[in-house]
């Protein structure tokens, strides 16, 4: 990083430490945003608005503009202050220049103001310009508008006046192309981008964000504007549930110098649809702020279920899951100097945010119940069913067997497991069908790769309770097999297998087993995504033969690229084309060739980026609602091979 005095001789060491620190960005960029596919390429914008959202956030701006243009290169317009343009006193240049290309100058030129948001990695927008091939920047401000550029992060034209403008004319465009040699995907994702900057307008109550794509021949636009914040988002959760009150339960406030907005609504689905963030970033692990939450939650409820005798004489007490059945919740907290801790660092550590969540959820939720009586007795009674649901099947499982496969010890007959030992070496591939587990047991490599062919039919975990899940032999046999437990009781530790690989047929029955195997696991075992254990496998769709010469392809493209090479474009050869239809119309060993085999196969690696996103598929997939389903499945028909959550 860029240190400087402000002695002259030091300020050419300055130059070259910028050089050097940008350098550092440029040689591994994945230190810096994450990654240099789709994901990357996402950031970099992400990168830029949050920069705008923060001048939205201290009061100065309330409209941020993004536009994708043909080129796939990006412009952010928002009507703030302006970067500053003045000569910074020790780093001899202007403070635009400054941010531009020094890394983590952000607070060196704005010590003072409260910046909560910062993407992921919260590294700035030098790291944008280091990664674009170009960069270009236009500031309004003191009635002036001023320009600069770059490429690859080095000033390629000195700030400059460009015309007089309004007094009151103000604001900070910046357009940027990413660096081909750097990204290995250039092409952005509409509904990537209208998926996060909805839910920046959601999380930042009347900031108006557009975003305008001008690549295809309709130009695209959508504003993202929300007056009431999570109210609406939780509103926009639950649009395609059946909500249990009608109002959404809200409060934001200030508790011990951190911002708490919390909004609340439950439905009639069993599942829990609850997210939190820190700072606008999706604490997908959760963390302190969540767990004063849901303690509150927990116990608010149980003592309301106490005084108005909900539970009777019943011998138990409402657990965590049980209030949370059928929960929609978004929960956002603005810290000043959050701890991310966990795998992914997506997980609150600050501890001073566990209380105050707490002692604010307890007061307001506790009041709220009392003033609101009818939604208070929905809520409660929705909690005491899956209370009595839950016993129910405990007791059930008690009396048929002392020890319970879900407790761990015996291993499911049907599974082929694995000589390893240690999970991190070891697959467990979840087969369809036993023809195609068959070929797998016989191609796949002992030591590491463990088979469970699956047979029966795999619950839909959207549209059951928990116990009625459980009693799916199917589901109990993968809960065994991969050892971790689920829900609350869920350890990743335990985890037998740090590769859980989802295998099915290319058809529609494949895609529906996959669909209803990745629902389980977002909504049982969300850890184990987060933790990057769920795959995809992708078995060929195409045998291309001459003779004795085969390749395999993935899809069309590759199919007849092959096929042209053996010489199907003369009309000579005789070149077959086999379109697999099933895993079972491989035999063992092309199924190790082509699917299993480390060193050939291509595995998806299941990701929960974007959490509210999955929940929003995962509903419409698999809710009981038809209508957006159609429509979903209609505009999406042609990515579902991709389907790439
Ligand atoms: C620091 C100080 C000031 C403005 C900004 C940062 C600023 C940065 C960005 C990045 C994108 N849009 C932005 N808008 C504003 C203003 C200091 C002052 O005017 O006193």
């Amino acid at each position: 990083m860029a240190k400087t005095t402000s002695t002259p001789t030091q300020y050419d060491a300055g130059q070259i430490q910028v050089l050097k620190g940008l350098e550092a960005v440029r040689k591994r960029p994945g230190m810096y945003i994450g990654s240099t596919s789709a994901r990357g390429l996402h950031h970099l914008v992400y990168e830029v608005v949050d920069n705008s959202i923060d001048e939205a956030l201290a009061g100065f701006a309330d409209r941020i503009e993004v536009t994708i243009h043909k080129d796939n290169s990006i412009t952010v317009v928002d009507n703030g202050r302006g970067i500053p343009v003045d000569i910074h006193p020790t780093e001899k240049m202007p403070g635009v220049e400054l941010a531009m290309t020094v890394l983590h100058a952000g607070g060196k030129f704005d010590k003072n103001t409260y910046k909560v948001s910062g993407g992921l990695h919260g590294v700035g927008v030098s790291v944008v310009n280091a990664l674009s091939e170009q960069l270009k920047v236009w500031i309004k401000r003191d009635g002036q508008e001023y320009y600069m550029d770059f490429a690859r992060g080095q000033t390629t034209t000195k700030l400059k006046t460009l015309r007089k403008v309004a007094k009151n004319d103000v604001g900070t465009t910046i357009w940027f192309k990413p660096d081909p040699t750097v990204f290995t995907e250039l092409t952005y994702d509409y509904g990537t981008l209208a998926a996060r900057l909805r839910e920046l307008s959601f999380l930042n109550k009347g900031i108006t964000i557009v975003l305008r794509d001008e690549r295809e021949k309709q130009e695209k636009e959508e504003t993202f504007h929300a007056k009431g914040g999570l109210k609406e988002f939780v509103a926009h959760l639950n649009a395609n549930r059946k909500p249990l009150h009608s109002d959404v339960i809200y409060f934001e406030t200030e508790r011990d110098d951190i911002g708490i907005e919390l909004a609340i609504q439950y439905n009639s689905d069993y599942s829990e649809n609850v997210h939190s963030f820190v700072n606008n970033i999706n604490t997908h692990e959760g963390g302190t702020h969540l767990t004063g939450f849901k303690a509150a939650l927990t116990r608010v409820v149980n003592q309301y279920a106490q005084k108005g005798n909900f539970l009777k004489k019943a011998d138990f007490s409402l657990t965590g899951d049980d209030v949370r059945e059928g929960l929609t919740a978004v929960l956002s907290v603005k810290v000043r100097e959050p701890q991310f801790e966990g795998q992914t660092k997506t997980k609150l550590g600050n501890s001073e945010a566990e209380s105050a969540v707490r002692s604010v959820v307890n007061e307001y939720l506790s009041a709220y119940l009392e003033e609101h009586p009818r939604s208070a007795n929905a809520i409660v009674e929705k909690a005491v069913s899956a209370a009595r649901a839950r016993e129910a099947a405990r007791k059930a499982r008690d009396l048929t067997r002392k020890k319970s496969a879900l407790d761990g010890g015996i291993l499911p007959g049907k599974l082929a497991d694995c000589s390893l030992t240690d999970p991190a070496l070891c697959e467990l591939y979840l087969v369809e069908g036993d023809s195609a587990g068959g070929s797998a047991k016989q191609g796949r490599q002992r030591e590491f790769q463990a088979i469970l062919p699956l047979r029966g039919k795999i619950i839909n975990v959207e549209k059951a309770r928990i116990d009625k899940v459980l009693s799916n032999e199917e589901i109990r046999t993968i809960i065994t097999a991969i050892g971790t437990g689920i829900k609350e009781d869920f350890q990743l530790d335990q985890a037998r297998y740090h590769k859980i690989i989802i295998m099915t047929d290319a058809d529609v029955d494949g895609a529906h087993i996959r669909t209803l195997l990745l629902t389980f696991f977002f909504r049982q075992m969300r850890e184990l995504i987060d933790a990057g254990y769920v795959y995809i496998a992708q078995p060929p769709l195409f045998r291309v033969a001459k003779g004795k010469e085969e390749y395999y392809a993935y899809d069309e493209a590759e199919r007849d690229s092959y096929a042209k090479r053996l010489g199907n474009g003369d009309g000579k050869g005789n070149v077959i084309i086999q379109r697999y239809k099933g895993l079972g119309e491989m035999n063992a060993a092309q199924l190790w060739e082509t699917t299993m085999n480390p060193e050939r196969r291509t595995l998806l690696k299941v990701d929960m980026e974007d959490a509210v996103l999955a929940d929003e598929i995962f509903q419409m997939l698999m809710g009981d609602d038809v209508e957006p389903r159609r429509v979903f499945i209609e505009s999406n028909a042609k990515f579902v091979r991709n389907l790439d959550i």
